[in-house]
């Protein structure tokens, strides 16, 4: 569709919408509510500013505020159950006296799902932490969802397996919570998505229900696959409680490269060829612009590359290799760096090749640290997009001159505009860099960026979800036909809507969390 009939259809659907359940049909919890949990748990597994309990606003800072301090919540309890039967007679009960929920695992998701939109209790899965089973041979790992994703990579790692999935924030993101985002990450082009990976689920319903789907076999086709109902549901359809998954095998040898290119435009051609010389066993292909890399040292992540070596640099890729024999991986990247650099019009200007397992990991947190880099320079606007390819710089760009013609360029207000992400997943993070974060700026943003990825037919959510930020702007990306199947599902499993009210179908209610 040509953009502006694209745009005013989606536009008239928005204004359609109606919501089956709204927060305010939701009760806050008592001094009642309390007690009644008091014979669920024990002390130490509440934390609430009621009495009995007491505890001060600050000690539910951590769970009250996300990540990026962009969205917060006013709950005034959270609750740690140890087993998944606490956890069903917890939302039993919330389901009976139509108390709202958060689920919470790390509380690393980016898009302000894993915090309250207002006085809902947190169910926090951190104390479900232990390993259920591990199967060497087959490689299956059943966890409870509390676990976090680095303790579970420790835990296969003597094994000689590792997990299909690994992200920036894997020593505090737990597995549950990366199921319930459907997490991407950084092995996504090696090992699928986790529609793929996870094998079973546990999972409580709104109602109480334990739901034990938690099998470890690889083929089961039995009607409907309803796990995949929960993988990306960000906690609004049930909690998970269990999570069963099938991990690789460690690759016997990894390397990885830095290269140096002149132009955005040499990233696709270099793709190609990439790909067509280190076939089975290229791993990983990042994307990270030039402002995106100088950020990344100025705060630390990752030793920066000599001046020589940046020299001229537009940007950056960093590919990565796993695969069975070290000699033969090591043949084949020298082989490609060879003929990148000895080509008549080279697309690359340089590449440096990890020597060490020290190097190694020093250049991936050239990639894996920009997140953190860009919350250390200032409030980050997150925008993770699936648009093609060959406009990653076009959108980045766009959205740089547009905040310019506003006047919001500058140290005043917007400091960078980058782009950085997982180019073999077509996957974008185009993050603003702002001083603080406005309203200016916020409406200079959206819909402007949205409108842009609806014209390229893509995704408003690659990989981190809708959560509190973008439940407006789903009909950007999803057919209204879609989202009437959403709402039918959201109600078919939660009719009175307490499992993460407000969230990825949520009501403009959530706009107005955005500090
Ligand atoms: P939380 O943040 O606690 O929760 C996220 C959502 O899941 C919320 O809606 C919450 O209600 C729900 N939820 C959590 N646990 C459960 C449960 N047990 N049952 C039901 N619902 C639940 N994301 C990527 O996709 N790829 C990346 O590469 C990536 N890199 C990141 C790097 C950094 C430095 C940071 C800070 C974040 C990154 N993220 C990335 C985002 C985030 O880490 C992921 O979304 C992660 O999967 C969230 O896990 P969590 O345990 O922190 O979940
Ligand atoms: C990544 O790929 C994460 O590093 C985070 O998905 C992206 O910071 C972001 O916007
Ligand atoms: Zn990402």
């Amino acid at each position: 569709l040509p953009f502006s009939r694209y745009a005013a259809q989606r536009l008239a659907l928005r204004s359609s919408r109606a919501y089956h359940s709204r927060p305010s049909a939701l009760n806050s919890v008592t001094e009642q509510d309390l007690a009644h949990f008091a014979k669920i748990l024990p002390p130490s597994s509440i934390l609430s500013t009621l009495p009995p309990s007491s505890a001060s606003p600050d000690e539910l800072h951590q769970y009250n505020h996300d990540w990026m301090g962009k969205y917060h919540g006013v709950s005034t309890t959270v609750l740690k159950p140890k087993t998944t039967e606490q956890v069903s007679e917890i939302v039993k009960w919330c389901n009976g006296r139509r108390i709202g929920i958060v689920p919470q695992g790390g509380n690393t998701g980016l898009v302000g799902g894993s915090v309250p939109i207002r006085d809902e209790v947190i169910l926090s899965l951190s104390n479900m932490s232990k390993v259920r089973s591990f199967d060497p041979v087959s490689g299956i790992l059943v966890a409870d969802a509390g676990c976090v994703l680095q303790s579970l990579t420790d835990y296969v790692a003597p094994h000689n397996h590792i997990m299909p999935i690994d992200l920036g924030a894997k020593g505090s993101c737990q597995i549950g919570g990366n199921v319930a985002t459907n997490a991407g990450g950084l092995r996504l082009l090696r090992y699928g998505s986790l529609h793929g990976t996870v094998l079973g689920l546990e999972v409580v319903l709104p109602d109480g229900t334990i739901l034990d789907q938690l099998t470890t076999l690889r083929k089961d086709n039995t009607g409907y696959d309803l796990k995949q109902l929960f993988i990306g549901a960000e906690g609004t359809l049930g909690v998970i409680t269990g999570v069963s998954i099938l991990t690789p095998p460690a690759p016997q040898a990894s390397n990885n490269v830095i290269l140096a290119l002149p132009s955005f435009k040499n990233v696709l051609p270099l793709y190609e060829i990439v790909k067509r010389q280190l076939s089975e066993i290229l791993s990983a292909f990042e994307y990270i612009d030039r402002t995106s890399y100088d950020l990344a040292v100025k705060h630390g992540q990752g030793r920066a590359l000599s001046d020589d070596e940046v020299e001229g640099a537009a940007c950056f890729v960093l590919v990565e290799t796993s695969g069975g024999r070290r000699e033969h991986d090591e043949e084949k990247l020298t082989d490609l760096l060879e003929s990148l650099l000895e080509a008549e019009n080279p697309l690359i200007n340089t590449g440096v090749l990890s020597q060490s397992p020290a190097q190694f990991s020093s250049l991936w947190a050239l990639r894996e640290g920009v997140t953190e880099a860009l919350a250390k320079e200032g409030k980050p606007y997150k925008y993770d997009i699936s648009v093609p390819l060959s406009s990653f710089q076009e959108v980045v760009d766009g959205t740089r001159e547009h905040l310019r013609s506003k006047g919001l360029l500058g140290d005043h207000a917007v400091k960078h505009v980058v782009g950085y992400g997982h180019v073999g997943d077509g996957n974008l993070h185009l993050n603003v860099v702002a001083k603080s974060y406005s309203p200016e700026i916020q409406a200079a943003l959206e819909p402007y960026i949205y409108e842009v990825v609806a014209s390229h037919r893509g995704s408003v959510s690659a990989e981190h979800g809708i959560g509190a930020m973008k439940t407006h702007a789903l009909h950007y990306s999803k057919s209204e036909a879609s989202i009437a199947w959403m709402k039918k599902l959201k109600q078919l499993f939660d009719p009175h809507g307490i499992m993460n009210p407000c969230k990825t179908r949520g009501t403009s209610l959530a706009k107005q969390v955005i500090s």
